[in-house]
């Protein structure tokens, strides 16, 4: 038998935040700015060419800012060929880095009212999966929705107890079992959500990826109980990935979305020792939008992902 929990507090309908204002935004995403930008651009002054030296640092500092190689190496070799000077290099990587982040169109997680809209989160352990779903549930829940949280990382006991913990902050349901099978978890939770009215189901899972196989075929498994019942309703296959893990990062995207096609990207703890790189690597590697990220562990700190904030809160 499943547990399945209403939380009933008082309905808390303050509208929430969602893009944080720009000095907020700045000030979180300062270290990020600083490898990204203000260390490369003070490198080198001046109304000469960019030198061969500078541009070996250059590289260097691209690479530690978790750009990747191949990326930094592009880059670097674009200031030389393009005939960069030092005055112009803050214009020019702000261009390349806006190029970069427009592969994305689509940035807002789909989300209809009237609908039923399934969000299947994915990630290793520790990326930051339960918080974010902590935070979306109580984003959802605060603009009058109906949400129900299913704990389908059903692998370790605390993991459920931790997510509901979330789901009492948040004040909003939970579909929970111990040692469950998780795809059949996640087959009820969409009856119960169609039964009972609900509009935003969030699927937390699993990140044991110590032991690959297994993973990938339960969430495999997962996807597939969700494709069968999706109907009409909408689908975001959500990979979160720490954002001071750097470009283990881009592996892991590769991983998860040979496994289940990740449809967004959410990049946490870019408030802590973040260097930010990462999402530009992503969108040049993968094409696969960010669409959310986590500034910090209070349940408020999550935000949509706006290209133009983001790039303003690096270069300006
Ligand atoms: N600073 C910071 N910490 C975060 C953020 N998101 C998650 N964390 C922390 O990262 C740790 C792992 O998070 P958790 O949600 O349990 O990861 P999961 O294993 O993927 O479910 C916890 O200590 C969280 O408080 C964030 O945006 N900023
Ligand atoms: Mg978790």
């Amino acid at each position: 038998m499943f547990n399945f929990f209403k939380n009933k507090k008082e309905e808390n309908t303050e509208k929430p935040q969602n893009i944080p204002n720009f000095g907020v935004l700045k000030n979180i995403l300062k270290k990020s700015a600083d490898s990204l930008v203000g260390n490369i651009v003070n490198l080198t002054t001046g109304d000469s060419l960019v030198d061969e030296f500078e541009l070996e640092d250059i590289e260097a500092l691209l690479i530690k800012a978790d750009l990747g190689v191949d990326l930094s190496v592009e880059l670097v070799n674009k200031i030389r060929n393009e005939k960069i000077k030092s005055s112009q290099l803050k214009d020019f990587l702000r261009a390349e880095f806006s190029n970069i982040l427009n592969v994305q169109k689509d940035e807002k997680l789909k989300f209809d009212k009237d609908k039923l809209n399934i969000y299947f989160v994915v990630g290793v352990n520790g990326a930051g999966k339960t918080t974010l779903i902590g935070k979306l549930a109580n984003k959802f829940k605060k603009e009058g929705n109906r949400v129900l949280m299913v704990a389908g990382d059903t692998f370790r006991a605390a993991a459920e107890e931790q997510l509901d913990i979330w789901a009492k902050r948040a004040n909003v349901d939970i579909l929970r079992e111990d040692k469950a099978d998780s795809a059949s978890l996640a087959y009820r939770a969409i009856d119960l959500a169609r039964k009972e009215n609900y509009n935003v189901v969030i699927i937390d899972s699993a990140g044991r990826l110590q032991n690959k196989y297994n993973l990938v075929e339960e969430l495999k498994k997962i996807k597939n109980v969700i494709l069968k019942k999706l109907d009409d309703a909408n689908l975001e296959t959500i990979l979160v990935l720490d954002g001071s893990q750097g470009q283990n990062g881009l592996n892991q995207a590769l991983v998860f979305n040979d496994a289940v096609d990740i449809t967004s990207i959410a990049i946490t703890k870019l408030d802590g020792s973040s260097k930010g790189g990462i999402i530009f690597s992503i969108a040049k590697n993968l094409k696969i939008p960010t669409k959310l990220i986590g500034i910090g562990e209070g349940i408020d700190d999550i935000s949509d992902f706006d290209k133009n904030n983001f790039i303003a809160a690096l270069f300006d």
